[in-house]
């Protein structure tokens, strides 16, 4: 009798582990089925190797393992090639954080069943960035996974083991650089105080390649060091700089420099008196310079002015080109707006040639359903990559989705952005196919019946946002404050023109659009001469970007042959379709998942479809207002009134909170 129990229980625990439900958090590291013994030869002892034996310990299931350090002229510093001698893997690179990401190569590769049999591999960017849009109090602006990963109440004495955690996901991809905080930044960051905080992280991310990195408010002289002015032509004021770079580089030796968001949205920068951002941006240089720090100085400015928005940056930066120190770079939206679900490059790409230029990407869903729409984002930055030439670049940066929630990013797929951020970042000529597909069979299963379904329904979901949401180069139809749901119609007394959808979409009677050719705004004349050409003529303009460069009558007959209007009609009907299309393949995937990531993937997709039949009738039904055109025969009618569109509400109490859609 007890041996029967015995052995019952034995099966169900054995049972137990293997459906054990698993709650996201390990991410696309999770070693099932692993576990002998390797013999693995390391070069020495030193933290990073030990991290790298760990993992090759816990994952690793082949062939015995040599890691050796190489000096290697073809290769830069964290480059690395694997090789096979003698039954032996031989893991070889110039650096020890080298050998870390040929460790993660070789473990990607077992789970993804491709291994490797001679690889040569270096990142294209030497600074592999997150950004970190997280206040000293805990909440994260745009952030839809719970609060900030940083304790900071409980630092430096006490450490999350969450913080390792991060660092090794971030290491698995390459991600070699992380600005801890909201680029609308708190001076406190600055103080001794925090400085001592972030000294133990940068501590902890060191063993992982990762370079700590802050976000500064130019202001900060004044705030915390109590000088009148912030000027930076003001020898005290470079003197503060000076002293504080030495401080911080005493703490941490390889901090890696300042992110400066100046003048933009009511932050203070130099143009408070009456300097230029290349003023600024050189002092802050100045001061980092003998440590080999960097400023990255961001062109996300759009003052007050008549000029079309997305012609500011440009407006701003081009003729400051030569002016920046070389420790300088300019980082750049990828986009002229404002990171909306498509937008054209921003034409400051390219304009620079005698600066370095980074990309600045959005891998948090502001404008595309927070954490509650699946939206794919890898083809959006491949899209970016098809008109700026990744080599053009001298770093990238990504603005993280990640937070305290268990799976980290709020959305199961939320995930796959990170993850697919930190492999375009080291190598932009991966396609989207390759890497969706590496992370499903990595995060779920290898069956093919699962992971072709699932990469087709990622692949195809970014445009399916686009469509539901903005399509035809339709931007910032958002609601006010939250960019979540749909208000076209929106109008705040005394708001800035350009917080407003209107000022985008600019509908009448006679037509919608933005005419940003060179009978209006003239924002064409900022791309290069052959892209300009496309863009301006109303006939080669591409139907996805027709309505963000011009303005067309609701007839006006599109490449696809359809007019405006029937194709607005078509778009948004189509993009419904395709979130109604995710949920089919999702419920195909029920056996290959564990059951609640299934339903919380399920339940988010009701949502997202629920979300675009919203924004289709918001959208459209105010549209037709203007157009006063009918609906194509054949489409799906509106289910609901324009009105009872315009008093819907949104519970969204936070920031930190996904939001529940309308009511
Ligand atoms: O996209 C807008 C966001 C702001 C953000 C700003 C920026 C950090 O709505 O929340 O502020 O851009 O990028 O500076």
């Amino acid at each position: 009798m007890i041996r029967k129990f015995t052995i019952l229980f034995v099966v169900l625990w054995g049972l137990s582990l293997t459906s054990k439900a698993d709650d996201g958090s390990r991410l696309w590291l999770k070693y099932d089925n692993a576990g002998h013994n390797v013999d693995i030869k390391l070069p020495n002892n030193s933290p990073t190797l030990r991290i790298a034996a760990a993992e090759l310990q816990k994952g690793w299931q082949g062939e015995a393992v040599t890691l050796q350090l190489k000096k290697n002229k073809k290769l830069s510093q964290d480059g690395y090639t694997i090789t096979k001698e003698n039954n032996r893997i031989i893991l070889s690179s110039p650096s020890e954080v080298g050998l870390l990401y040929a460790t993660y190569h070789l473990l990607r590769a077992q789970y993804t069943g491709e291994l490797p049999i001679a690889v040569v591999e270096e990142p294209i960017y030497s600074r592999r960035l997150l950004n970190h849009w997280d206040n000293l109090d805990g909440t994260i602006e745009r952030g839809y996974a719970g609060k900030s990963l940083w304790q900071w109440d409980e630092l430096p004495e006490k450490l999350s083991p969450r913080y390792e955690e991060y660092a090794r996901a971030n290491a698995s991809l390459g991600i070699n650089g992380v600005v801890l905080n909201n680029v609308n930044a708190s001076p406190e960051i600055l103080s001794t105080t925090y400085l001592k905080k972030v000294q133990r992280l940068a501590d902890l991310f060191r063993p992982y390649g990762i370079q700590t990195y802050l976000s500064i408010n130019f202001a900060s002289p004044m705030a915390i060091g109590g000088l009148e002015s912030a000027d930076p032509q003001i020898a005290e004021v470079q003197k503060w700089w000076k002293d504080k770079a030495k401080e911080i580089y005493k703490m941490i030796p390889d901090f890696g420099g300042f992110l400066v968001k100046a003048n933009s949205e009511g932050q203070p920068g130099p143009c408070d008196y009456n300097r230029t951002h290349a003023e600024g941006a050189n002092m802050l240089a100045d001061a980092v310079k003998p440590y080999k720090g960097v400023v990255m100085w961001r062109s996300f400015v759009y003052n007050p002015s008549d000029a079309d928005r997305a012609k500011q940056a440009y407006l701003e930066f081009q003729p400051l080109d030569g002016e920046f120190r070389d420790n300088v770079i300019i980082q750049i939206k990828n986009g002229p707006v404002d990171f909306q679900p498509r937008e054209p490059y921003t034409p400051l790409f390219g304009a620079l040639p005698q600066t370095d230029e980074m990309v600045e990407f959005q891998v948090t869903q502001e404008y595309l359903g927070h954490a509650n729409h699946l939206a794919y984002l890898a083809p959006m930055w491949k899209e970016f990559f098809d008109y700026v030439p990744p080599t053009s670049l001298d770093a990238i940066a990504g603005v993280a989705n990640i937070g305290t929630d268990t799976n980290w990013t709020g959305h199961p797929f939320g995930q796959a952005n990170w993850y697919a951020y930190g492999r375009l970042a080291w190598d932009p000529s991966l396609s989207s196919e390759q890497i969706a597909e590496e992370w499903l069979k990595q995060t779920f299963t290898t069956n093919k019946e699962f992971v072709v379904p699932v990469a087709n329904m990622m692949l195809d979901s970014r445009e399916a946002v686009v469509n539901y949401m903005m399509p035809l180069g339709l931007h910032h139809l958002f609601a006010w404050g939250h960019h979540y749901g749909p208000e076209p119609w929106c109008d705040i007394e005394g708001a800035r023109p350009d917080w407003l959808p209107s000022y985008y979409h600019r509908a009448t009677t006679e037509g919608i659009g933005f005419d940003r050719s060179s009978k209006g705004s003239n924002a064409t004349a900022q791309y290069p001469d052959s892209l300009a050409a496309i863009y301006d003529d109303v006939a080669t303009c591409p139907d996805e970007l027709i309505l963000w460069f011009h303005h067309v009558p609701w007839n006006h007959v599109l490449q696809s042959g359809r007019t405006v209007w029937d194709e607005l009609c078509y778009r948004y009907n189509e993009g419904v379709s395709q979130a109604r299309n995710m949920q089919q393949v999702w419920d195909k995937a029920q056996p290959y998942v564990d059951k609640d990531t299934f339903a919380d993937v399920q339940s988010r997709l009701k949502q997202q479809t629920r979300d675009a039949m919203w924004w289709r009738d918001a959208c459209l039904l105010y549209f037709q207002e203007y157009s006063k055109m009918p609906f194509p025969e054949g489409m799906e009618r509106p289910i609901y009134e324009l009105n009872d569109m315009k008093n819907f509400s949104i519970d969204i109490d936070n920031h930190t909170n996904a939001p529940n859609g309308y009511k």
